[in-house]
Order: structure tokens, then sequence, then C-alpha cells
């Protein structure tokens, strides 16, 4: 019987000696070690209750057994759920209610207000307690041998949740053929083999650092120097013995902060790739005078897994994001008339191909309005298309702010705003931000006769929502600039306090 992710990104491993992961404090797990921690894993899932099909939720630290909880989930034909570790529990609850798991896995301290959310759905709870302890150390009594549950392509493999710019987050459905099929294009395009060594800084919780990080290194058998998070000291120190980097901008921009980051720190490094957030063309070219080496660029979406990359060989262009991957089709369409756009002009980005997701969990609707009948998905970014092919994304035509990598929704943070006692009504935008690229700002409007109570804002915003989403600054306003249509001028609110 097939299992097509597990089938191909950890079954060929089962004589493989070789590192996988190499930890903060140098424990190495081989791939053949790994796989038999998948096996424990998915044999702890079931005993825990867990059947084909249903959602396992991780909100965990990034160490060696998250990531063979993703395996074992996906061994045990599950669906992987996991979730930034920043958010609250207030977060939280709305993620477990939406998608009903059989299970919650969450970090120690939060196992009794975790406890208590999972109560409402009936779910289980455990914890990944590190070296000691929890799932850990259950899954150290369990079998390392698991009769592998039979999934097809179409099969869902996980669930990632990503805000929208109406409403709450929206749980997009990425079925074994949508990981798979990207991550092989991906270790074909960026030539990934068992000779690389990744330097793997980014969170585990979302496309870039699960799917487009570990999959491929997966498929192709390369080792993976796991860090807990992103920490300057340890990737200056990991450079020379590594040949790939993949991270968001800030990673580069940091990079090139420290003083005697250049060719010598990085004669071993083959490829450094950027993603997620637009890497400025400044970084591109002081990266390549400093180092040699030029940044390769790609652009992705959770709900498409990737869709374009800079070639490997060919001209890697600062400020585009490349060409079409393999099986990807792309067009440039007109935001209203949804017509192709000659090449040149400026319209939304549409994509379709086999990395390109099942739909939104329980929503039909917001399914339907992006996803459209033929196959292809409204992006939201705005681009252009070279005669070649080759893409520039110009801006984007959803409201929404990346910073550090992490897109944040302004509409989510206004709606807790807007239900504080005393505000009239309020405004979030981006600003250039140095190392983030954006950051937040919140432009409010006190109730008439009112003052603006800052730290009451700030108290409130705090037990909502994750940190990075939080304001870095509170701008009182009498009333908010609005065009004719009485829509917010957000180009405005940006024009007057980006500076
Ligand atoms: C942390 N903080 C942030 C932040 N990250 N604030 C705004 N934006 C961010 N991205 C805040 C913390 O709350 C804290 O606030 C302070 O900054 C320092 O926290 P830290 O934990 O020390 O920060 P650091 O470890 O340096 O993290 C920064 C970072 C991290 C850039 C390394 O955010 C990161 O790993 N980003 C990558 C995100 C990512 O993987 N995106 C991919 C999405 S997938 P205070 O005030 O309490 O001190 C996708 C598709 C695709 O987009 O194409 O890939
Ligand atoms: P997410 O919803 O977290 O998957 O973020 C996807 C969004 O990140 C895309 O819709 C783009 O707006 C943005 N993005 C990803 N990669 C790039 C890139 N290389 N350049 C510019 N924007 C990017």
């Amino acid at each position: 019987m097939t299992n097509t992710l597990y089938d191909a990104l950890i079954a060929p491993h089962e004589a493989n000696g070789s590192a996988f992961l190499v930890g903060d404090d140098g424990t190495t797990l081989t791939y053949a070690n790994f796989m038999k921690r998948s096996a424990q894993m998915a044999n702890l899932l079931v005993a825990a209750g867990v059947s084909p099909g249903d959602r396992v939720v991780v909100q965990a630290p990034k160490l060696a057994d998250t990531v063979a909880l993703f395996a074992g989930t996906v061994q045990a034909g599950a669906i992987y759920l996991p979730l930034n570790t920043a958010y609250t529990h207030s977060e939280l609850r709305y993620f477990v209610e939406d998608a009903r798991p059989a299970l919650i896995v969450c970090d120690t301290k939060d196992e009794a207000p975790v406890t208590e959310i999972a109560k409402g759905v009936d779910a289980r709870v455990l914890t990944l307690a590190g070296t000691s302890g929890g799932l850990s150390a259950a899954a150290d009594a369990q079998p390392g041998k698991f009769a592998t549950v039979p999934r097809g392509p179409d099969d869902l493999a996980a669930l990632l949740y990503t805000s929208g710019t109406t409403g709450r987050s929206k749980g997009a459905m990425l079925s074994h053929k949508n990981l798979l099929s990207n991550a092989q294009v991906l270790t074909d395009l960026w030539r990934i083999t068992s000779k690389d060594r990744l330097i793997h800084a980014l969170p585990i919780f979302h496309t870039h650092g699960l799917f487009v990080a570990m999959n491929t290194a997966l498929l192709a058998g390369a080792e993976v120097r796991l860090m807990a998070g992103f920490n300057l000291d340890a990737i200056l120190e990991e450079l020379p013995r590594s040949t790939l980097m993949m991270g968001v901008p800030t990673f580069y921009t940091r990079l090139l902060e420290y003083p005697r980051f250049g060719k010598s720190l990085t004669s071993s490094m083959r490829l450094f790739i950027s993603g997620s957030a637009p890497l400025l063309s400044e970084t591109h070219t002081t990266f390549e005078a400093r180092t040699g080496h030029r940044i390769l660029e790609r652009y992705g979406m959770t709900e498409t897994n990737m869709i374009t990359s800079n070639p490997y060989e060919g001209d890697r262009v600062a400020g585009t994001v490349g060409y079409p991957l393999p099986g990807t089709e792309v067009k440039i369409t007109d935001p209203d008339s949804g017509d192709i756009l000659p090449v040149g002009q400026t319209g939304v980005i549409e994509v379709r191909g086999d990395n390109v997701f099942q739909g939104y969990w329980n929503m039909p609707e917001k399914t339907a309005e992006e996803l459209r009948a033929d196959g292809f998905f409204l992006t939201g970014d705005l681009a252009t298309q070279d005669e070649d092919g080759r893409i520039t994304i110009v801006g984007r035509a959803k409201d929404l702010i990346i910073s550090g990598g992490y897109n944040i929704y302004p509409k989510e943070i206004e709606d807790v705003l807007n239900e504080i006692n005393g505000v009239k009504e309020s405004a979030v935008f981006g600003i250039p931000h140095a190392d983030f690229g954006e950051s937040v700002v919140a432009a409010v409007v006190p109730q008439d006769g009112t003052a603006l109570d800052v730290e009451l804002l700030k108290a409130k915003v705090e037990t909502q929502l994750a940190r990075f989403k939080h304001p870095r600054r509170y701008i009182p306003m009498h009333a908010l600039p609005r065009n004719t249509m009485g829509k917010v001028q957000k180009n405005v609110l940006r024009q007057d306090f980006g500076g």
C-alpha cells in the first residue's frame, strides 16, 4: 500500500546512516533513526486516539522530535496542523474550534490553558517537553516500526492557517501531491543533493521552514543543521561547514550587519535562497559585493507552495522573482475582468498546477472567491511579466503587511482595536523598517470627546494577538483620511507617517 508523501520523503531512508538533523547541542539524528522516530510518533498518535484524516495541532518548540512528529502524522495518515509559537491562547482557541483536532501537542508551559481549550472540542493534549518527559518520553516506549497508513496523492497531509484580508484565518488544505510535487521541482531546480548541508534557522510552522526547507532536504537526503531560531553567532559558526541556506530577507540584512561577513566565511556555501517577503535590490547587490554569491530569490504562498524562482544557472536578477516553476502555470490578469494582460502590464498573479491547494477548510465560499473553477488561484500579488516570462512583483492588491517574513493582516488588528471602549475607528498600516522590512502602525480615532488611552489599547491587544502583530506605534487622529468613496486612504497614512 502506498502513502504518497511518506514513500517519497521518509521510506527511502531505511538503511541511510547519514546525518539528517543536527541540533543546537550537537545531537545528531541519522536518517535511519529519524525513520524509526517517525514510526514511534505514528504509534504514539494512534495510541492517543488519532485516526486517519484527523487533525493534529502542533504548537511546539523547534526540535528534532517536532520534525519527527510531522513525519509520524503523515505516516499515520493524519493531517498536520502547525501553529506559530507566538500565537496567544485566544488565537489558538479559534484554530482549535475551527479545525477540531483529535490531538493538540503543545509546550509544557502551555499545558493548563491548552487543556482548557481542548475540552471544548474533546481533543487530547500532549506536551512536547524536549529531551525528557511528555511526548518524547512516551515515544521512546513505542515500537520503531509502524504499518504506514495508505494515503493517495489527493489526500490531505497538512492544514496551514493563513489570515485573510476580510476576516478570520483560513485553513489551507494541502494534499500529499501538493507538497511532494513542489519539493521535487525545487530539489531538482536548486540542485539539492545528499552532499548539501542546510542551515535551518526558520520556524517550522510555516511553508518556508517546513516544506520548502525540510521536504527538499528529506527528498535529497541532505544534512540539516536545525537551529531553534535565528541566532547570528550560530549561523556565522556554521557557515564554513555548510553549503545551503534558506531565509527571509531579514536573515540577509542581519548577516550583512556583521563586519566580518564576507568571502572567507561563505567559501563553502553553494547557495543562498531568499523568500516570503521582497528582497531589496540593495541587499542583493551588497550581498554579492561582499560574498561573491548572488542570492536566489523565489516567490510563493501558503496556498500554492512555491510559484516562481530565479534560475540556478541563469541570471538571478535583483528585484525579480524569476520564472514560473516547471509544471506551474502563471498568468497576469486584470483584477476586474480576469483577462490576461499584455506583456509588461501590471496585474494580479494567478497560478495553477499540482502545487495549488485543495481549498479552505470548511469555507467553500471563500474557496470559490479565490480559486477559480478552472483551477487558477488568485494570489492577490501584483506583478509584471517580461517577454521571456520573468516575473517582477510590484505590489499587493491585498491589504497585508509582511514583517520579518510573517504576514500580518491589518483587518485583524483593526477588529481588535475597534472593539475597545473609547475607540471610534482605526486604520492599521505598514511602514518601512530596516530589520523587518515593514512594521505595524495604528492610526486610532477616539470616540468624540475622549482622549486616547494608549496603555489600554496595548493591554487589550496583548491578550488577543501574537506579539509580532502588535502595532509598534499608535497615532491618535481626529479623523482618518478618506477618498470620495469613503475608503480609508492607507497610502496617505503611509506617506505621512512612514518617514
Ligand atoms: C519577532 N518579533 C517580530 C518578528 N519576529 N516582530 C515583528 N515581526 C517579526 N517577524 C518580535 C518579538 O515579538 C520580540 O518583540 C522581538 O521581535 C524579538 O524577538 P525574537 O524572537 O528575538 O526575534 P528574532 O528571533 O530575531 O526573529 C526575527 C525573525 C523571525 C525575522 C528571525 O521573525 C523569523 O524567523 N521570521 C521568519 C518567518 C517565516 O518563516 N516566514 C515564512 C512564512 S511562509 P519584543 O518587543 O517582545 O522584544 C511564506 C510563504 C513563502 O511566507 O513564500 O515562503
Ligand atoms: P503567506 O501567506 O505567509 O504564505 O505569504 C505569502 C505572501 O508572501 C505572498 O502572497 C507574497 O505577498 C509574499 N511573498 C512571498 N515571497 C515573496 C517574494 N520573494 N517577494 C515578494 N513577496 C513575497
